[in-house]
């Protein structure tokens, strides 16, 4: 497979171009071998987002219809990505897809790419409602929904509590998934009249280390002996924060009842290992879906403004079966 790296894009971004180039003359546009991609990849901060990475670039070399995705992991960082679609609109691609790390900034770099007249789908995360005209679909998870699960869960497991007290590990600030799960999950303990204690909230930025490190200064502030549930917006955060959980001496899924979201490989062995009670899975496997989406997209097709992923939702007693069905 030919492999170019991008010439004039932003130091630091790491850039990947996929597949064999299309013949078009200007560097960009299709050609009569298939379509030019650009991605604007979020970064590579937890499980969830190098399989959906993977899936991204495994569905596009090996689809006729695409010659070429090319692809930049922004590590996080809005302006990389703004970067990167700036010089996919030089570039002259068919089709643009930004996973978009927060959800506001983006009115300025989508009205270039909208006056350059190629099309924007956003993959995965969402932005603000104001530039909703500014992008043709978002393919990805409905994240409030899975917020609303963590809820339900919540609800049920701690239905003899007179009070739950609670801490929430949130993911990126501004990010979509980090607004919707912690919208979700408050909205069914509220509307189910549910009696409950935030006692602390904040972001680990869906890595590890963010987890570890706020999970720390919970347990230095707060200590854990009246702390009924853990609510971690991903798995790296949620298993960052066993770590410390354990280093403090206390047991998670025990002392703490803990809830992850994503279903990583990772998680579903630390549920198997009785270290977390509940997990709400997030699917990053919509390369495929993504790619069909691009070619509608590129044809002037009509598409839903929002296609939903598929994916559900696993107890304890489930852990041990699913596992080997983990992708990630
Ligand atoms: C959700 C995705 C989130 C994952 C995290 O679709 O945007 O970003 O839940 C990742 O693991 O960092």
């Amino acid at each position: 497979m030919l492999k170019k790296s991008l010439a004039g894009l932003a130091a630091g971004a790491l850039l990947l171009s996929a597949a064999a180039c299309g013949s078009g003359d200007d560097g960009g546009g299709g050609s009569e071998d298939g379509l030019v991609v650009g991605f604007a990849q979020v970064g590579a901060e937890s499980a969830w987002r190098t399989a959906n990475s993977q899936s991204v670039q495994d569905s596009a070399a090996a689809d006729d219809r695409i010659a070429d995705l090319q692809f930049v992991d922004a590590q996080q960082e809005q302006e990389k990505q703004i970067d990167a679609i700036r010089n996919f609109i030089t570039q002259k691609v068919d089709v643009i897809v930004l996973a978009p790390v927060v959800e506001t900034g983006w009115t300025d770099i989508l009205t270039e790419a909208e006056q350059a007249g190629i099309p924007v789908i956003l993959a995965d995360r969402g932005i603000e409602a104001a530039d909703e005209d500014l992008y043709v679909t978002r393919i990805g998870s409905d994240f409030v929904e899975e917020g609303r699960k963590a809820g339900t869960w919540t609800t049920q497991e701690f239905a003899e509590n007179d009070t739950t007290r609670i801490l929430q590990l949130e993911g990126t600030v501004g990010a979509a998934p980090a607004n919707d799960r912690n919208e979700g999950f408050f909205e069914v303990l509220d509307s189910e009249g549910f009696s409950y204690e935030l006692v602390d909230s904040q972001s680990g930025d869906f890595t590890a280390e963010g987890g570890k490190a706020v999970m720390e200064t919970f347990i230095s502030t707060h200590g854990l002996d009246d702390i009924d549930l853990l609510y971690a917006h991903n798995d790296e955060m949620g298993l960052g924060a066993i770590q410390a959980i354990e280093e403090a001496g206390y047991v998670p899924g025990e002392d703490i009842k803990i809830i992850i979201v994503d279903g990583s490989k990772a998680g579903f062995q630390a549920g198997v290992e009785g270290k977390l009670n509940y997990i709400v899975e997030c699917n990053p496997a919509f390369g495929d879906q993504l790619m069909d989406l691009v070619v509608q997209v590129a044809n002037g097709e009509d598409v839903e403004k929002f296609t939903p992923v598929e994916e559900g939702a696993f107890t304890a007693d489930q852990f041990e079966a699913e596992l080997p069905n983990r992708q990630f």
